[in-house]
C-alpha cells in the first residue's frame, strides 16, 4: 500500500479470511462511521441501536440488501481506542463459501466502505499509536511463517512485557539529552543535576539482543543441514532414512549423486532441509568435480554438516578429521563426524569422537537425531526472556544503538557535548526502530508484505 493514496480517515472492509470452501467468513470493518454505515444492512435480532453497544458485544442478525436477506450472521462490536486499529471497528462472521462473504463485500462498500488496502488495518494500528514498528513486523512474520520457531519468536516480540526495557531505556536516554540540552544552553552557575544512566547495563542488554538476533536471522527460514563425505560412505542411504522415503538414489557404485538433493523435514517442530551432496573426493572424474565445486558452495549455506564416512575410510583418518576441523573452522557451524556401516565392523572401533550408525540395520541414527536437536535447542531457546531484531534491519538499528552508547560511555567524562551528542544519535536510530521517525518508503514496503484485511 502506498500511503499517499489512501485517506485513513475513510471507513474501511475487507475479508479477513481465505476465500473458499470454510465454515465461516470474517468481515472486517474500520473507521469513525463503521456503526452508521453498517446499520443501513445489518438488521439485530435483539433490536438495540448499534451505536449504543458497548465495545467486546456480539449481536446475532441478518445483512439486507434491497430487502433480500443475504446471510444470518453475527457482528462482534469494538469501540475506540480498544480494538485492534485503535477506531470503531466491527467484525461480521457469516457463512463461509465463495459466494455469501462476496456479497457482504459488495455491500459494505455499496453502502460507504472503501475496500482496505494490503496491511491498511495495521497500519493504522500503527499510526493510532496501538504498536510500534517493531511489533508491526513481527506481526508480518507471524503471517508469514511456515516453521513454529519463526512465529514463537514474533509472537514474544509482540508482548509489550519484552518492550517494556527497551522503551524504559529510550525514555531514560531522552530524560538526560533534554537535561544536557538545557544545560548546554544555560552559564556554569545554572545547571541542573543531570541523571546518571547505567549506560554499561544498556549495552550489555543490547549485546544479548544482537548475539541471540545474529544466531535467530539467518535461520528464521529453516535450517540447512548438509550430509557430505567420501563417495560410498551411505550418505545418500541415511538421507532417505532421516525423510523416511526412498527420494534419493543409493548405489553401490560410488559417485552415484553427482550434484545434490534437498528435502524440508519438520524435526521436533522445527524446519529442516537436509541435503545430500555429491562425495568429497579429491580423486574423481570431471563430473564428480563438479559436484565437490556444488558441495563446496552449498557448505558454505549449511547451518550445521554432518561428515559421514564408512569404515574403509578409516585408514585415511587423520585425512578426515583435518576436514571435519577445517570445516568447522571455515564454516563456523557444527560438525558432526559419523561413522556408517558399523555393522561390518569385526570388532567395535574406539575412536570415540566419532558417532557410531550403520544406516541398514538401523542402529545410531536415533542418537544422532537426538545430537541434531540438542545443538538446535541449545542455539535456538524457545523462550527468549528479550525481544530479539526479526530482520536485517532491527538488527542493524540495534548494532548502530550499541556504537552510540559505547561512544557515549566512551565520552562520559570527556565533553558533556559529545556525550550529548552521542546519547541524541541513539535516541534516533530507537526512533528509527520503533517507527517513529522513519523513511516513508520503509514503510510501504513494510507494509507491502501484508495481506488485505490484516
Ligand atoms: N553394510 C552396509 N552398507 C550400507 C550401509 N549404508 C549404506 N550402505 C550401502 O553402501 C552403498 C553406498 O550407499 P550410498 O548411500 O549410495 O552412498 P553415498 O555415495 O555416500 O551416497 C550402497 O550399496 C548402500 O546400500 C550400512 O549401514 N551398512
Ligand atoms: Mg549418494
Amino acid at each position: 500500500m502506498n500511503s499517499n493514496l489512501v485517506n485513513i480517515n475513510d471507513s474501511i472492509c475487507a475479508i479477513a479470511t481465505t476465500l473458499g470452501y470454510s465454515a465461516i467468513s470474517i468481515i472486517r470493518l474500520c473507521g469513525n462511521e463503521t456503526f452508521d454505515l453498517l446499520k443501513l444492512f445489518f438488521c439485530p435480532s435483539f433490536p438495540k441501536r448499534l451505536e449504543k453497544t458497548k465495545g467486546f458485544s456480539i449481536h446475532s442478525g441478518l445483512i439486507v440488501d434491497a430487502n433480500i436477506v443475504i446471510d444470518d450472521v453475527i457482528v462482534a462490536v469494538y469501540r475506540k481506542p480498544h480494538s485492534y486499529t485503535g477506531e470503531d471497528m466491527a467484525e461480521i462472521f457469516c457463512h463461509g463459501g465463495l459466494t455469501v462473504p462476496a456479497q457482504i463485500l459488495h455491500i459494505c462498500t455499496k453502502h460507504g466502505f472503501r475496500m482496505a488496502s494490503e496491511g491498511e488495518f495495521t497500519r493504522r494500528a500503527f499510526i493510532n499509536g496501538k504498536m510500534n514498528l517493531m511489533q508491526v513486523e513481527a506481526i508480518s512474520d507471524i503471517l508469514t511463517s511456515t516453521n513454529s520457531n519463526v512465529s514463537k519468536t514474533a509472537v514474544n516480540n509482540l508482548s509489550k512485557d519484552k518492550h517494556k526495557k527497551l522503551q524504559d531505556i529510550f525514555a531514560d536516554i531522552n530524560e538526560v539529552v533534554i537535561q544536557g540540552e538545557v544545560n548546554l544552553d544555560f552559564s556554569e552557575d545554572e545547571q541542573i543535576e543531570m541523571k546518571e544512566l547505567d549506560i554499561v547495563a544498556y549495552i550489555e542488554y543490547l549485546d544479548l539482543i544482537v548475539k541471540h538476533s545474529e544466531d535467530y536471522i539467518p535461520v528464521k527460514n529453516g535450517l540447512n543441514i548438509l550430509i557430505a563425505g567420501p563417495p560410498n560412505s551411505g550418505k545418500s542411504s541415511l538421507f532417505n532414512t532421516i525423510l523416511n522415503q526412498d527420494r534419493s538414489i543409493v548405489s553401490h557404485v560410488p559417485g552415484t549423486t553427482r550434484d545434490y538433493i534437498s528435502e524440508k523435514i519438520i524435526l521436533h517442530e522445527k524446519e529442516i532441509t537436509i541435503v545430500d551432496t555429491a562425495g568429497y573426493d579429491l580423486t574423481g572424474d570431471e563430473i564428480t568435480r563438479e559436484g565437490m565445486k556444488k558441495a563446496e558452495e552449498l557448505l558454505s549455506n549449511a547451518n550445521a554438516i554432518i561428515y559421514l564416512i564408512a569404515p574403509c575410510d578409516l585408514q585415511d583418518i587423520s585425512c578426515h578429521e583435518k576436514k571435519v576441523a577445517e570445516w568447522k573452522h571455515v564454516f563456523k557451524v557444527p560438525v558432526f563426524a559419523v561413522l556408517n556401516k558399523t555393522d561390518l565392523l569385526e570388532k567395535s572401533v574406539t575412536n570415540n569422537d566419532l558417532l557410531k550408525i550403520s544406516v541398514k540395520e538401523g542402529t545410531g541414527i536415533k542418537d544422532l537425531l537426538t545430537e541434531i536437536d540438542k545443538w538446535m535447542s541449545d542455539t535456538f531457546p524457545e523462550d527468549y526472556t528479550i525481544p530479539l531484531a526479526l530482520n536485517q534491519r532491527q538488527l542493524n538499528l540495534f548494532k548502530k544503538i550499541r556504537t552510540s552508547l559505547i561512544e557515549a560511555k566512551n565520552t562520559r567524562n570527556i565533553s558533556i557535548e559529545l556525550y550529548i551528542e552521542n546519547l541524541r544519535h541513539a535516541l534516533s536510530f530507537f526512533e528509527e526502530l520503533f517507527g517513529i521517525k522513519v523513511l516513508q518508503e520503509i514503510l510501504d514496503e513494510i507494509f507491502s508484505r501484508f495481506c488485505i484485511g490484516k
